[in-house]
């Protein structure tokens, strides 16, 4: 359902209905997000249940519910049979919009990103009118970066489901563990596919359950041991069932990274053990292989975390116990970017107050875009003023309530092709922390976008640089910069780099992160939540800083508040 009105929005926008576009795109969203089935939410409460899913209109719950009674949306049909072309796949291509892909079809009858790629490469599309070679050329490269990291996922999109395959999977009479191995443990940014072990009583239920699940569109292999399945989305996943005495063994092994395990290997041939899947062995008795941490163990080495099992200095670390003490997910006490749409959705701060509070947080910080932004609902001077005493107010609400929760006020600003801000250094000025960043003219030669982001960093008022590094997975490369020299300044000035949690961004990227740690360049993990259900996007950005070493001392929203604000505040330019 989802997937139809996503692209009924892009439908609707090709033929420029002004308002209809976004709704849908809304509802998309609010439904990929829905904890429950909606088909049980009509049960239970009819089309009045429906309009309560926040994003959700009269009109979409009405389409809703011909979904669910007819398996159809008429509407949908009729916009696709107007323009038979694929729509996600076309929209999957950076700087492929609705308006391209309309002209596309009516002038070049391209249906899918095949055709697009031939007419590009025939140098067909640069005669279009407003085409031109340039586009031409992004266009091609464009395709090629989907090319290179189709077949990946981002772990953002296969966790949540990982995790309700792990669940269903525990409730099957005979099986005692489940657990991810491979990538997804690691906590890579993206998954090529999953790797799943258990311990069973009864292999045979739990092989015939998974591969019966309603995801599986193909099952490649099904064994007492060992099943392969595609699911219908696009990701394959194996399940191991794994003999007690070996778990660890196993874990160990296919948890990886595969770098990890040759040396580990070699360890082992050195003190005369080998090592497999199956176990730790002298000749041929198992010495380990019940859990990991015996194995390690036996090979003169500290359990190391598997996000940090890429072969890149923990294996050193671990034989001279000096493995980092990675942050974990509750050393944190807030989020201190966290768009409310100020202005544009009344209700949207205090979803977000009281979804930090149910989090747990000490502290939430509400950072919206400034004025270039006006598309994003960027505020202005007075705007800020006016948000600011709405903050003060929400404020003294919770301290009569007792309650020791701080709402920060902050900005997202942007940082323009010249270094200097959107918004005057007053308004920056009055609040408790300011977030800068770039979110335009993205492609500048490297001395210039380095230049650009440096000047930001010393403005005084400029605390934090969120998205330091602008890629966007599967979509985008990083800005050309100058990594190294962005670190010194960020040093020198005492400005914080954010580690973004968003799965699509992830930035920093692990090594960013271990080199800010290294020169003692601090960091902050922010979800970047545009909804209150984002603020969960967290543990992505934690699993990233423990992929990058990070310690609590690295990371500034594990500290106390006083600290951080303290930190904010002392500023050096
Ligand atoms: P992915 O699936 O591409 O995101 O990455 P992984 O790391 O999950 O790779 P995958 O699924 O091919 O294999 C899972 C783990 O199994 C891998 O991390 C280490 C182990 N493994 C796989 N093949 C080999 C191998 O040839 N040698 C060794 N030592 N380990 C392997
Ligand atoms: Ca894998
Ligand atoms: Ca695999």
């Amino acid at each position: 359902m989802a997937k139809i009105f996503l692209e009924m929005a892009e439908f609707l926008a090709m033929r420029e209905t002004a308002f209809k576009p976004r709704a849908y795109e809304k509802a998309a969203q609010a439904i990929e997000e829905l904890k429950e089935d909606a088909a049980e939410i009509y049960q239970k409460e009819g089309l009045k249940g429906l309009e309560k899913i926040s994003g959700v209109g009269k009109g979409i719950a009405e389409r809703i519910e011909e979904f669910i009674k007819t398996g159809r949306v008429k509407d949908y049909e009729r916009l696709k049979k107007e323009m038979p072309v694929d729509v996600s796949g076309l929209t999957a291509v950076e700087g492929v919009g609705p308006k391209i892909i309309k002209a596309l079809y009516q002038k070049l009858k391209i249906k899918n990103i095949r055709d697009l790629e031939k007419a590009a490469r025939a140098g067909r599309l640069r005669k279009l009118p407003r085409f031109g070679e340039k586009l031409e050329q992004k266009i091609i490269k464009s395709i090629e970066f989907h090319k290179k990291s189709k077949g990946r996922f981002l772990i953002g999109e296969i966790l949540p489901l990982a995790n309700e395959i792990k669940a269903r999977l525990l409730k099957i009479k005979g099986v005692s563990q489940v657990e991810f191995a491979g990538s997804l443990r690691r906590r890579k940014e993206t998954i090529g596919d999953l790797d799943i072990l258990a311990i069973s009583k009864e292999p045979a239920k739990v092989m015939d359950y998974f591969t019966k699940m309603p995801e599986v569109a193909h099952i490649y292999a099904k064994g007492l041991t060992k099943s392969m399945v595609r699911f219908d989305f696009g990701i394959d996943a194996d399940l191991r069932v794994i003999a007690p005495e070996s778990f660890g063994a196993a874990l160990q092994y296919f948890t990886g990274s595969k770098d990890h395990n040759v040396v580990l290997r070699k360890i082992a041939v050195k003190k005369r053990y080998k090592l497999n899947e199956y176990g730790l062995w002298r000749g041929k008795k198992r010495i380990a292989g019940k859990n990991e941490e015996e194995i390690y163990e036996k090979l003169g080495r500290q359990l190391m975390p598997s996000e940090i099992r890429e072969n890149t200095g923990e294996i050193e670390a671990a034989q001279i116990r000096q493995l980092p003490r990675l942050i974990d997910i509750n050393d944190i006490k807030g989020d201190l970017h966290c768009h409310s749409h100020w202005g544009m959705d009344k209700k949207l701060i205090n979803e977000m107050i009281e979804a930090a509070i149910k989090t747990g947080y000490e502290y939430i910080g509400i950072s919206d875009h400034t004025k270039f932004l006006h598309i994003e609902h960027g505020l202005d001077e007075k705007q800020l003023i006016r948000q600011r005493k709405e903050i003060d107010k929400l404020n003294s609400k919770f301290q009569i309530l007792n309650k020791k929760f701080r709402i920060l006020h902050g900005c997202e600003a942007n940082i323009m092709a010249d270094g200097s801000i959107d918004i005057s250094d007053e308004a920056l000025a009055k609040l408790d922390y300011v977030i800068a960043g770039v979110h335009s003219q993205m492609k500048m030669p490297k001395e210039k976008m380095t230049e650009r982001i440096i000047r930001a960093m010393r403005n005084p008022n400029v605390d934090i640089i969120s998205h330091p590094t602008g890629r966007i997975l599967k979509q985008r490369d990083e800005y050309k910069i100058d990594f190294d020299k962005i670190l010194k300044i960020a040093k020198e000035t005492g400005t914080i780099l954010e580690i973004n949690a968003n799965p699509y961004r992830l930035d920093l990227n692990d090594q960013n992160i271990r080199q800010a740690k290294k020169i003692g360049v601090k960091m902050i993990i922010n979800s970047d939540a545009h909804r209150k259900e984002q603020l969960n996007f967290m543990e992505y950005g934690v699993a990233q800083a423990r992929r990058g070493w990070a310690e609590k001392e690295d990371i500034i929203n594990c500290w106390p508040v006083e600290k951080l604000l303290k930190f904010c505040f002392t500023k050096l330019f």
